[in-house]
């Protein structure tokens, strides 16, 4: 069967990277049944064959409207799929999308027929604010790291800042490779608008959100980035929890070591 992806190695790489971090969400145990979902603005890999090719699905309503992504195109996850299921089969557990003049609306190219992620209408709106701030991050990324959405089930991490700075003192990596931090976004119901507009709130100041007692939300120039960036946030809560299982609560590094850091690596405050 033809692809999509035959003929186009830009569109082909980014589907890969997006077969490769499902895998590790797996691996991880990040990813279960259904959880998390990943989109990719693929619309600089677009030529005119595929501005050509015919639907495959009817039109679909979004449920905003988001003026941003007229003419854009987007590798989606599909909704109920596996990203066990991805690693392996991407063109099968996802698909590529049309956004339609209205930009209220999408329907589905390529390869089969599957519908976009629940998660859509957060997906779609963060690419709308993405765009419209001029950022070239490409890929965002929803998953369930496991001692990072533990820790949002104690209120004193959900302060501002508070779990972001315990992080970063955890291994000086952390700040380094997530420099903007951990946004916190309270509980609202997944899939619904309200939680993308929380979530485009919080991403002015941070790359990474984290979704009250559900999981996290993440964009980065491509989707291997946006992972690390989540990689290094749940590696430091997994450190902070081990030392609390020894018995201790761990020092952190002091605020004259992370200064020192935030110097040497040039990062910002
Ligand atoms: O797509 O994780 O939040 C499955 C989810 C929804
Ligand atoms: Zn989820």
């Amino acid at each position: 069967m033809s692809s999509i992806l035959d003929n186009n190695p830009g569109l082909a790489y980014d589907v890969a990277q997006v077969a490769e971090a499902a895998g590790y969400l797996w691996q991880k145990g990040w990813a279960e049944r259904n959880g998390g979902n990943i989109t990719v603005n693929i619309t600089e890999h677009v030529t005119d064959e595929i501005r050509n090719m015919p639907a495959i699905s009817p039109v679909y309503p979004i449920g905003v409207t988001l003026p941003n992504l007229k003419g854009c195109y987007f590798y989606c996850k599909g909704t109920n799929k596996r990203m066990r299921d991805l690693a392996r089969w991407p063109m099968e557990n996802g698909s590529v999308i049309r956004i339609l003049d209205d930009c209220a609306s999408y329907e589905i190219i390529a390869d089969n027929p599957v519908k976009p992620t629940s998660e859509l209408p957060s997906h779609l709106s963060v690419h709308n604010y993405l765009i419209g701030k001029g950022s070239n991050y490409k890929a965002s990324l929803h998953t369930h790291p496991i001692e990072l959405v533990a820790m949002t089930h104690c209120k004193k991490y959900l302060e501002k800042d508070v779990a972001t700075r315990l992080l970063w003192s955890m291994i000086p990596e952390t700040k380094a490779f997530c420099p903007r931090g951990l946004g916190i976004i309270p509980y609202q119901l997944p899939g619904s608008n309200e939680l993308a507009e929380a979530t485009i709130k919080e991403l002015g100041d941070y790359d990474v959100t984290i979704w009250e007692k559900h999981g996290v939300f993440a964009v980065d120039t491509d989707i291997m980035n946006a992972f690390d960036q989540i990689d290094v946030l749940n590696k430091s809560a997994q450190i902070y929890i081990c030392a609390k299982n020894m018995g201790f609560e761990p020092d952190g590094m002091s605020d004259e070591q992370m200064k020192e850091m935030t110097v040497a690596f040039n990062l910002p405050k």
